[in-house]
């Protein structure tokens, strides 16, 4: 890389000897600041896995008897024991807050995106907010681990009822739920898992939602069936039980395979943009495993699901869940579903965005308030993520390729780290307790996160400028922006777009703030606004130089999309990927962090995973892997006549609060029910139909 930077670069950077050397008394790295103390509202009931849930035959079952009468007795469903799997799940009444439920009534989501389509497994994003969590069932489940007990830490099973490993280590054998149908009453079997692994995982034309590539679950990972209901992994490396939680939500959530293969590539004369748009949002009654299936669509509207009479979880008095009829997801903005939730139009809330903290808080602080506000640990940080990628990923042109040159350099990153001033970007969101300097990588007050491990370069303006100059880029044209070295980009003005997520406030004050504090160091930073959709296909194919980035999973609990936290695979990392020759050009530190990545994955031993954790956050934050920005609290907001919320719920960690809740276990008790249901006593219609049944 260094070579080819030569080659590039011009006498500036030629005699730019390390500018850190230059003004090394200027960029002291430091510990950062401790964050003000914010402490969770209410702290979760830690168990163990087996609290929650088990997997066994019960003597009878039930179901609204609405179904049983409109339908069932109609001949137009089986009766439910037919319908449910030899052994369903069964959630243990125990472990429910309030106790077995009771049937009806809907939970009114507000959200801020938009749907594409139903195909997740090739991409579509369905507006997120809960719908995909609530739609699409994955092999393990990990979005309730906030509760578990550390010593018993791993993830859930789901449609993978239990596994073993091999003597070796090598190979994990998986059980699948036996006898779970689609919501359409097509059998779930292996074939729909091989289906999602063989023709969405390894195929290098389709990239699942989620970000599975073949390295998500280890370089050579192989999967094969035994039988309609047993997988079996095999791995290069002895008992990566790391990889249990790749198989979780987003990345291993298979889909029906007796919708989809009819219309993919490899079985169709489709092209790959037919097969990703085959399903559209109108097309209703798409099959799920998940509780709810949807049955309406009216775009910039709303999506409505029913349930899904073939789920295949129980709480313990055999009654099929879920406990509620129906959910709906008003497509509207992310702040609206704050007011809405606050307001009492809306039911769920994750507070997220600070600019709407204040008057959340004030209006949810009244005793008559429809809503409970409760904040969590401070899991929610921002970072922008700068485009390392030297090998062509996004098909950069000559500014881009430069600008690129340009982020990987460290000391040019650190000069944009150290021109930002932290605390005044988040008090330009909210002013109180609430927010923190982040300095980028793990996330302080979560498990892994070490403070003496902790580098950061406090707010230098002066040192900002004196290590660009180091590195030879000067204002050739005296318009008060700095030029790239002259055979770079033909020395034009450093310009450099900032790819922003026009959905949040939040997203934009931050690169809006982010701007205007680079024109301090001769830097013009243009702010590039996309919607959440266009956002997301820019990010995923690396047409960005800058981007404002919500960080989630991997610098929270690193245990979650832990392939994530370096560029362990060519198509994982969220700002370094391969062009299309498949190869990346690592920084030197950067295969450090790979190492450590990997190294962190192949060892059970936590002192040994507590001790990679550190090497691995002093080489990102020493480094300036990417910039961290602000830290802070997320809210759970949620009306005040659902019952079954787990207290503490977190809005992030492991996954989000439309998985933390457990929303197929959560009920309105009927004496609180409201009459909001847009299709009462209707059901999923047939694949592709006009839409509910009645
Ligand atoms: C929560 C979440 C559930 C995606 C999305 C959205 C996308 C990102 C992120 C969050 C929304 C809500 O987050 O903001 O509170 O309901 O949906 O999936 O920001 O643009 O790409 O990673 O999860």
């Amino acid at each position: 890389m260094r070579r080819k930077l030569y080659a590039l670069g011009g006498a500036g950077l030629l005699l730019g000897i390390s500018a850190t050397a230059v003004c090394a008394q200027s960029v002291e790295p430091m510990s950062p600041p401790p964050p003000p103390e914010f402490a969770a509202q209410s702290e979760p009931i830690f168990v163990g896995i087996s609290d929650i849930l088990e997997y066994r035959a019960l003597d009878s079952y039930s179901e609204p008897g609405w179904v049983t009468e409109n339908f069932v007795n109609a001949g137009r469903l089986p009766p439910v024991e037919e319908r449910l799997p030899a052994e369903p799940m069964v959630y243990k009444a125990a472990n429910m807050p309030d106790g077995i439920g009771v049937y009806g009534d809907v939970m009114r989501h507000v959200i801020g995106g938009r749907p594409e389509g139903w195909n997740y497994f090739a991409g579509q994003v369905q507006g997120w907010g809960g719908i995909d969590i609530g739609m699409y069932e994955c092999l393990t489940r990990t979005g309730p681990l906030f509760t578990i007990r550390a010593d018993e830490l791993e993830p859930m099973p789901n449609l993978a009822k239990s596994w073993e490993w091999s003597e070796d280590g090598r190979e994990l054998t998986m059980h699948l739920i036996e006898g779970a149908k689609w919501s359409d009453g097509h059998p779930f079997t292996s074939d729909d898992v091989m289906f999602y692994w063989t023709d969405h995982v390894l195929n290098p034309n389709v990239s699942p939602l989620g970000g599975a590539t073949p390295e998500s679950f280890g370089e050579g990972t192989t999967l094969e069936a035994l039988d309609d209901y047993t997988i079996k992994w095999t791995f290069a490396e002895p008992f990566p039980t790391q990889y249990l939680y790749q198989m979780a939500y987003g990345t291993f959530c298979p889909g029906p395979a007796h919708i989809l293969r009819p219309h993919h590539p490899d079985y169709s004369d489709n092209t790959y943009d037919q097969y990703v748009n085959a399903f559209p949002p109108e097309f209703m009654n798409f099959p799920v495993m998940g509780a709810w299936v949807p049955v309406e669509y009216r775009p910039d509207d709303i999506i409505v699901l029913r349930r899904n009479p073939y789920y295949w979880k129980v709480d313990e008095e055999g009654n099929q869940l879920p406990y509620l009829d129906e959910v709906y997801y008003r497509l509207s903005t992310w702040a609206d579903r704050d007011v809405q939730a606050v307001a009492g139009s809306g039911d769920f809330s994750n507070l997220e965005q600070p600019e709407s903290y204040v008057e959340a808080l004030r209006r949810s602080a009244d005793e008559s308030a429809p809503a409970r506000l409760q904040f969590g640990p401070r899991t929610i940080a921002y970072s922008l993520h700068m485009n390392l990628s030297a090998t062509g990923w996004g098909d950069p042109d000559e500014r881009q390729q430069a600008v690129r040159e340009l982020n990987r350099m460290t000391d040019f990153r650190k000069a944009v780290s150290i021109a930002l001033d932290r605390q005044r970007l988040g008090e330009a969101l909210v002013r109180g307790p609430f927010t923190a300097i982040y300095p980028g990588g793990l996330l302080a007050g979560t498990t892994y996160y070490d403070a003496d491990s902790t580098v950061y370069y406090g707010f230098n303006l002066d040192a900002a400028n004196a290590l660009l100059d180091g590195l030879g880029l000067e204002d050739t044209d005296g318009n008060g922006i700095r030029n790239f070295p002259a055979d770079m980009a033909n020395g034009q003005d450093i310009e450099i777009a900032i790819l922003t997520n026009t959905d949040y406030e939040t997203d934009r004050s931050l690169a809006e703030g982010v701007s205007a504090m680079m024109e301090n160091i001769g830097i013009r930073a243009i702010v590039q606004f996309q919607d959440g959709n266009a956002r997301e296909a820019a990010r995923q194919s690396g047409r960005f130089d800058w981007h404002i980035w919500r960080e989630v999973s991997e610098v929270v609990t690193v245990v979650q999309n832990t392939v994530q936290l370096a560029p362990t695979g060519p198509r994982l990392h969220n700002f370094h990927r391969a062009g299309s020759d498949g190869t990346m050009e690592l920084l030197d530190f950067e295969q450090e962090m790979v190492d450590i990545v990997n190294a962190f994955i192949r060892t059970p031993d936590l002192e040994e995973r507590a001790e990679l954790m550190k090497e691995y956050q002093r080489l990102f934050t020493e480094n300036v892997y990417s910039v961290g920005l602000t830290q802070y609290p997320g809210a759970l907001i949620i009306n005040k006549r659902f019952a079954n919320i787990p207290a503490g719920a977190p809005i992030f960690m492991y996954n989000w609060a439309e998985d933390n809740i457990i929303r197929e276990r959560v009920y309105v008790p009927a004496d609180a029910q409201s009459s909001n249901e847009l299709h009462p006593q209707t059901l999923p219609g047939e694949p592709g139909g006009s839409g509910p049944a009645s």
